[in-house]
């Protein structure tokens, strides 16, 4: 009887031995499978690896501003340049399913080539997170994934760390986020408050788009006269304008950046059109005032044609939409831009108007540069609402892996100044323009 309750007892003991190592082999296998869940390797290149916003400082400047902040990819090291890593046997090819394993930045591959002193730049507010987010993973899978340039991120209040996070985890360059000072975003001194008003409440009652804005116009005028010399800015020699919510429908195969460059181009544009001459009833006197003020800088050989069709004594609203941009920052920065920005200013019609920057810019690209360093990017193909650039010619489109419709191209209809731009410089249209007429 006792020998056996003895082998009795001796059986369960066996059977708790077996069950105990059955448990810990199950048990650590799961936590092997458990490592590949995203949820525990902490995606988001922000947070694994980028130094905290507070490591780099403003950089100090006599237009002056607030600090500004800059998020840098930390101690991964970028993939070598030229064409993801090719394994002969791949069975080595390493399965890298965590942004810490061998090979998960090879998957990207980085273009061969130098790189542009260059930035991309957004003015943005916190609210726009998500819309900004959208046109960063356009630009990104289009471009910038294989060039990894940096990106400036402008505001005129502090950015919050929900936006820093999200645009941070989606740049493949640095992320810098700056301050807008407040001189640059409010009333210059020499406005008539009482003025402003009025315009804005009468502009309200004539329905003109963004007429009764007040921070619309700061915006207005922050990008015609200061995005470029904001200290982060002072860093860079060429910028490209991105906007919340735009599409890039085809493939960017080389650098722009460097195209301006080696062409000699310093502004660039991809849509244009005829702007509202409610919001610029004044402009041209003063850029005439301005002209007559300053000769030395009209150069010869410039696009007044685009802009006048009678020789400069009206302006016929035709300009380049600014809220894309490729162009030269030294050349906003020359005295014969800053100059034309103050004399402008100074006659108010950002705020007794509603003067846009993009045709601040244009006129400024059309009399104060040569015609042949304006650049027309036909394959690059873009959206902002309503208007969409889509390339010309069925074989750019399906070498570019384009997904735009081309019967959504604006560059040939009647609203659009694309055509003059051509004819003004002596250009080809290209091959089924006339198809895509109306
Ligand atoms: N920080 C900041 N950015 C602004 C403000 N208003 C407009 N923006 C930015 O300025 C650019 C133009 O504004 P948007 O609303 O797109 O104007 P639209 O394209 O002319 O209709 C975009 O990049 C906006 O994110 C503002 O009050 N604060
Ligand atoms: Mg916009």
């Amino acid at each position: 009887m006792a020998a056996g309750s003895a082998r009795i007892v001796r059986y369960i003991l066996f059977a708790f031995f077996f069950l105990a190592v059955l448990y810990f082999v199950s048990n650590s296998s799961y936590e092997s499978v458990q490592q590949l869940k995203p949820s525990s390797f902490g995606v988001g290149k922000g947070e694994s690896t980028s130094t905290k916003p507070d490591d780099v400082g403003g950089v100090s400047s006599s237009w002056g501003s607030k600090p500004d902040e800059s998020i840098t990819k930390g101690t991964a090291p970028k993939p070598a340049a030229g064409t993801p890593k090719q394994y002969e046997d791949l069975a080595e090819a390493p399965m890298a399913l965590t942004p810490s394993d061998q090979g998960w930045d090879e998957l990207l591959g980085t273009a061969p080539g130098p790189r542009m002193n260059a930035t991309f730049v957004s003015l943005a507010r916190n609210s726009d997170v998500w819309e900004i987010a959208r046109s960063i993973r356009q630009v990104e899978d289009r471009f910038n994934r294989r060039y990894n340039y940096d990106w400036v991120f402008l505001n005129d209040k502090p950015f919050d760390a929900t936006f820093k996070k999200v645009t941070s985890s989606l740049v493949s360059g640095k992320t810098h986020y700056g301050e807008i000072p407040h001189e640059h975003w409010s009333f210059p001194d020499h406005i008539d408050q009482d003025k402003a008003r009025k315009v804005r409440e009468d502009m309200a009652q004539r329905k003109i788009i963004y007429g009764d804005s007040i921070s619309y116009r700061h915006m207005c005028r922050f990008e015609s006269g200061f995005f470029f010399r904001q200290p982060l800015m002072l860093n860079y020699e060429w910028y490209w304008r991105v906007e919340p919510s735009i599409e890039l429908f085809c493939d960017v195969h080389y650098d722009p950046f460097r195209f301006m460059a080696e062409n000699k181009k310093k502004y660039s544009f991809v849509l244009s059109l005829y702007e509202y001459v409610e919001t610029i009833p004044t402009l041209w006197d003063s850029v005439k005032k301005f002209m007559k003020n300053y000769p030395e800088h009209i150069v010869e050989g410039n696009s007044m044609g685009f802009l006048s069709d009678d020789g400069g004594e009206n302006y016929n609203h035709c300009h380049f939409w600014s809220n894309f941009e490729v162009g030269n920052l030294e050349w906003l920065r020359s005295k014969a831009y800053v100059d034309f920005f103050e004399s402008l200013d100074l006659d108010g019609g950002f705020f007794y108007e509603r003067w846009g920057d993009a045709p601040v810019h244009s006129i400024a690209a059309g009399l104060l540069l040569k015609k042949e360093e304006l650049h027309f990017f036909n394959d690059i193909a873009y959206y902002h609402v309503p208007f969409t650039h889509c390339p010309t010619g069925e074989k750019t489109r399906l070498d570019l892996r384009c997904h735009c419709n081309p019967k959504d191209n604006f560059d040939w209809k009647g609203y659009s100044c694309t055509s003059r731009f051509f004819d003004v410089n002596g250009y080809e249209k290209p091959e089924g323009y006339e198809n895509q007429q109306d």
